[in-house]
């Protein structure tokens, strides 16, 4: 029996290779691979010797041979394929290891198009390909993750069964099509190309879905950003589905801001957000927009969290606390509530697509990152700067609120933020009520009639910023007028459905 060992993460491959050496397996590999095993005492012969050809091209040819590819694709029972290596001299592969050039990884580092494309591994998927077409003789082993469960079929059963030859291949072009799918979106550059090659890695099971019944799991993306988790979970429960949904949202607002930012996500939608001078200000802040709905809620603040912000963070019951960093005292307190979920986020967000699946397929849309860039003072009055400044804050906000939305703002709190209404009014009534004492009010999309700046009027606003477009704005712009309210058109609609 022969295994031909080509590794490029040489993790643990020398038990392995021991292993099958001691059960008198040869071992056949490629240069560095060939020397990290020799010098370890493994007795092993370079691919070299049983090609007959010496490795070239600055290794991009080592192992593409006729002799190698004859040894794994031949059909053990099939007598033409045996008479065929036999006349040739060939001899059979039963085992390939392999561990393909990095190219997930390096792909994203800071390195030229020429050093990207040494990583794009041929001879290692031809190998991994060859042995896992011909799995009923040959186990192709692509994961170092496998090795040990290898030796135990081995010990248990004298081979590997079957079945686990069978996940062992499909294993390998799994890898292979994620691997190409890469290579190739690093190549095309295009966001929207007539195929899109999306591949994704379950990063994790999760308990169940929205609801029990559902089964659920997370995956996230191979191509072009690795399998990397872009958190760290550092204390507390497991997260569940709509935690994972609550967290990505509440992280994305407080990335809007350059500001200390804190915002509060409940059900998918934030429920306090604020900005404030540091970070304990910013969550004092965003708790008092809504200190009912932020129970049990999710807090995202953008900020290193010190130790005073941990005390205040632990006085009511959070399903999570997600910040880019802790300082060691302050995780101690947090680490107090056992359940808990305190999570170090590694990244910024980093897509710039977004996609949603409807029966059958997927849509796929560019995140919704346009900032207003001019605005239209459409009222006899005009905003104050802090005017201004505060709802430019609520549109940041109301971008992350479902259709249709209102937020109404005061000081660079978020105090009312209603969504998911199916006509404006009652969107408004709702942020409103919630927010009394609120200054200005911001809309996602267009005011159909007049009656938002009737009913805003009554709570004593004085600001709005809407999009504007409706084929009614006069009205609402009259509207204004007779009650002294400054109303700016920013001519950018954030629906979210
Ligand atoms: O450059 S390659 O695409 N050409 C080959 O013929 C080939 N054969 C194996 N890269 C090739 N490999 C890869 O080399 C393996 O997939 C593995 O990642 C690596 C191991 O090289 P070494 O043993 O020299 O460290």
């Amino acid at each position: 029996m022969r295994a031909l060992i080509s590794v490029y993460n040489k993790e643990g491959i020398y038990e392995f290779a021991k292993f099958l050496e001691d059960r008198g397996v040869k071992i056949v590999s490629t240069g560095g691979t060939y020397r990290y095993l020799k010098e370890k005492g493994i007795d092993v012969v370079e691919v070299s010797a049983i090609t007959g050809f010496d490795e070239i091209l600055d290794g991009r040819l080592k192992t593409l041979h006729p002799v190698v590819h004859a040894g794994l694709l031949a059909v053990r029972d099939n007598e033409e394929h045996v008479e065929q290596l036999k006349k040739r001299g060939i001899e059979y592969i039963d085992f390939v290891v392999v561990n393909l050039y990095p190219f997930f990884e390096k792909v994203k580092e800071d390195l030229t198009d020429e050093e990207k494309i040494e990583f794009i591994d041929i001879g290692g998927p031809s190998m991994l390909r060859s042995a896992a077409k011909n799995y009923k003789y040959v186990v192709p082993v692509c994961d170092p993750k496998d090795y040990s469960m290898v030796m135990d079929e081995i010990l248990n059963y004298g081979d590997v069964r079957l079945e686990k030859r069978r996940y062992l291949a499909g294993k390998v072009f799994n890898l292979t099509s994620a691997y190409d799918a890469a290579i190739s979106n690093y190549l095309l550059e295009d966001d929207f190309p007539e195929y899109l090659t999306l591949s994704y890695k379950k990063s994790m099971n999760l308990r169940y879905g929205e609801n029990p019944h559902q089964r659920a799991a997370y995956y996230t993306k191979t191509v072009g950003l690795g399998a990397i988790k872009d958190f760290e979970q550092l204390n507390g429960k497991e997260l569940s589905y709509n935690n994972l949904k609550d967290m990505d949202i509440a992280w994305k607002v407080v990335c809007e801001f350059d500001e200390p930012c804190c915002c509060a996500v409940k059900h998918n939608s934030p429920c306090g957000v604020a900005v404030g001078k540091d970070v304990f200000d910013a969550y004092s802040k965003a708790y008092e927009c809504d200190r009912i709905s932020i129970f049990g809620g999710i807090v995202a603040l953008n900020r290193r969290v010190d130790k005073r912000t941990a005390e205040k963070l632990i006085e009511i019951f959070l399903e999570i606390v997600i910040a880019p960093d802790y300082d060691e005292d302050a995780l101690l307190v947090l680490k107090e509530k056992k359940n808990l979920r305190v999570i170090k986020a590694l990244s910024t967000p980093k897509d710039n697509l977004e996609y949603v699946s409807v029966d059958g397929g997927i849509l796929v849309q560019d995140v919704d990152n346009k900032l207003v860039s001019e605005f239209r003072y459409v009222t006899d009055k005009k905003p104050t700067d802090k005017e201004m400044e505060d709802m430019l804050f609520g549109m940041k906000v109301v971008k992350y609120v479902k259709s249709n939305a209102i937020v109404v703002v005061k000081d660079k709190m978020a105090v009312g933020i209603a969504g998911g209404q199916v006509n404006r009014i009652w969107a408004a009534c709702q942020a409103l009520e919630r927010g009394k004492g609120a200054t200005c009010l911001v809309s996602d999309a267009f005011f159909p009639f007049e009656d938002v700046v009737e009913k805003a009027k009554e709570y004593g606003i004085k600001a709005i910023m809407q999009p504007g477009g409706s084929i009614r704005d006069k009205e609402s712009i009259d509207a204004c007028n007779k009650y002294g309210i400054s109303m700016v058109f920013t001519g950018v609609r954030h629906f979210k459905h």
